[in-house]
Formats: structure tokens, sequence, C-alpha cells
């Protein structure tokens, strides 16, 4: 009796212990969890093991719960992230990246993205989740509706997708760049004649 209840201790530490960490790569979902909880996020490069959907400190150990916005207004998601001190921090393909959390205005947001900053901010609350900086895709996956590298640009709207099949037929719906005379949002208007171009230093 005494045997068999130390069998099932011991299984369920070794069980704990095999149990992928966010940010692992991964082939399928069963690579990052037991009992389905974590997902693997096959679109990262070499996978991601993830919970996707999270709430504020929620996510697992040290991870992050981060949140996704887009410009203009589309839909936000979260994603539990590998939380991460610099580079070296991440595996290769990745980046150690901060969010937007403290900006507000819209040209804030801007010029800290110019520095490389990412669409994303942390959403967790408690201290110990001070480090808030993540390892994010260094790469954009064309097709899955999701800006994967955190510059704000969703799929074929991200330039780095401009020459995948997927991104033929150049697409309408991306926020107006206001210098590369063509109507990205489909509005009729072209860079400086949008009005989303309005406050942009170029066309001031
Ligand atoms: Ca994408
Ligand atoms: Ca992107
Ligand atoms: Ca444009
Ligand atoms: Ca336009």
């Amino acid at each position: 009796m005494r045997f068999g209840a130390l069998i099932v201790v011991f299984g369920t530490v070794f069980l704990a212990a095999c149990q992928a960490s966010i940010g692992d790569s991964c082939n399928n979902s069963s690579d990052c969890s037991i009992n389905a909880e974590r997902v693997c996020d096959t679109t990262q490069p070499n996978g991601y093991c993830t919970i996707q959907g999270c709430d504020p400190d929620t996510c697992p150990g040290k991870s992050l719960c981060v949140e996704w916005r887009f410009v203009p207004g589309r839909v936000s998601e979260r994603f539990c992230m590998d939380q991460c001190k610099s580079e070296g921090n991440c595996r290769n393909n990745y980046r150690c990246v901060g969010g937007l959390e403290d900006l507000q205005t819209a040209e804030e947001i801007l010029e800290a993205v110019e520095d490389g900053a990412a669409f994303a901010r942390v959403i967790d609350i408690q201290k110990d989740k001070a480090g808030r900086t993540f390892c994010a895709s260094k790469t954009e996956d064309c097709e899955n509706g999701r800006d994967d590298n955190a510059n704000g640009l969703v799929d074929c709207c991200d330039p780095v997708c401009v020459d995948e099949k997927a991104c033929e037929v150049p697409p309408t719906n991306c926020p107006e760049d206001c210098e590369n005379e063509l109507d990205d949002d489909g509005d009729g208007s072209v860079d400086c004649d949008d009005e989303d171009c309005a406050l942009d230093p170029v066309c001031l």
C-alpha cells in the first residue's frame, strides 16, 4: 500500500517535471502539456508552447500574459509568453521585446515602434511579473491572422510578407502607411491625402 502511494507520488513529480514550459519548442500540443491546458502554436518558429486567452496573473511560472492589439482597432488576442531579460534568454529566431503598456498617445506609440518596441503589452498586475519583456518571434507567419513579430502589422500587411504567395493580391485592410504611394487601407485616399496620416510627421 505504502509502496503504491510512493509510485503515485513519484509518477506525479516525474510528469510535472516533464511538462514543457511556456515558450518551449514543440511539434504538437501533447508536447506542451499532459492535460491539454497548454497548446503548441505551430505558426511560431519551431513551435511555441503557450496558453491562449490568458487572464492577468494566470500564466504559469514566470511566464507573462501578453495582449496584442492591432492598429486600427482590430480584436486583441492574449497569449502566455516566455519572460526574458535579454535576447540570450530567447530561442533562435526569437527576440526579447518590451511592450507599450506605459504609452498613451498615438504619437508616443509611433515613436516607440520606430525604436523597435512591440505592439503588445503585458497585462499582469503582480509585482513578481515585473520583468515586462518577453520572447516573441522575429519573423511573421503570413497566414495566421496574427502579428507574430509584434510590429503592429498582421500577415500580408507586414512588409516582410510581400514576396509570399499568400500575399500575391495586395490587401486593402492594412493601416495606412503614409509614405509608400499606396492606398493601404482601401479608403480611396493615398498617403498624406488620407486623414489617418494627418498627424504623421511626414505629412506635417
Ligand atoms: Ca501573422
Ligand atoms: Ca507583424
Ligand atoms: Ca500609403
Ligand atoms: Ca488610404
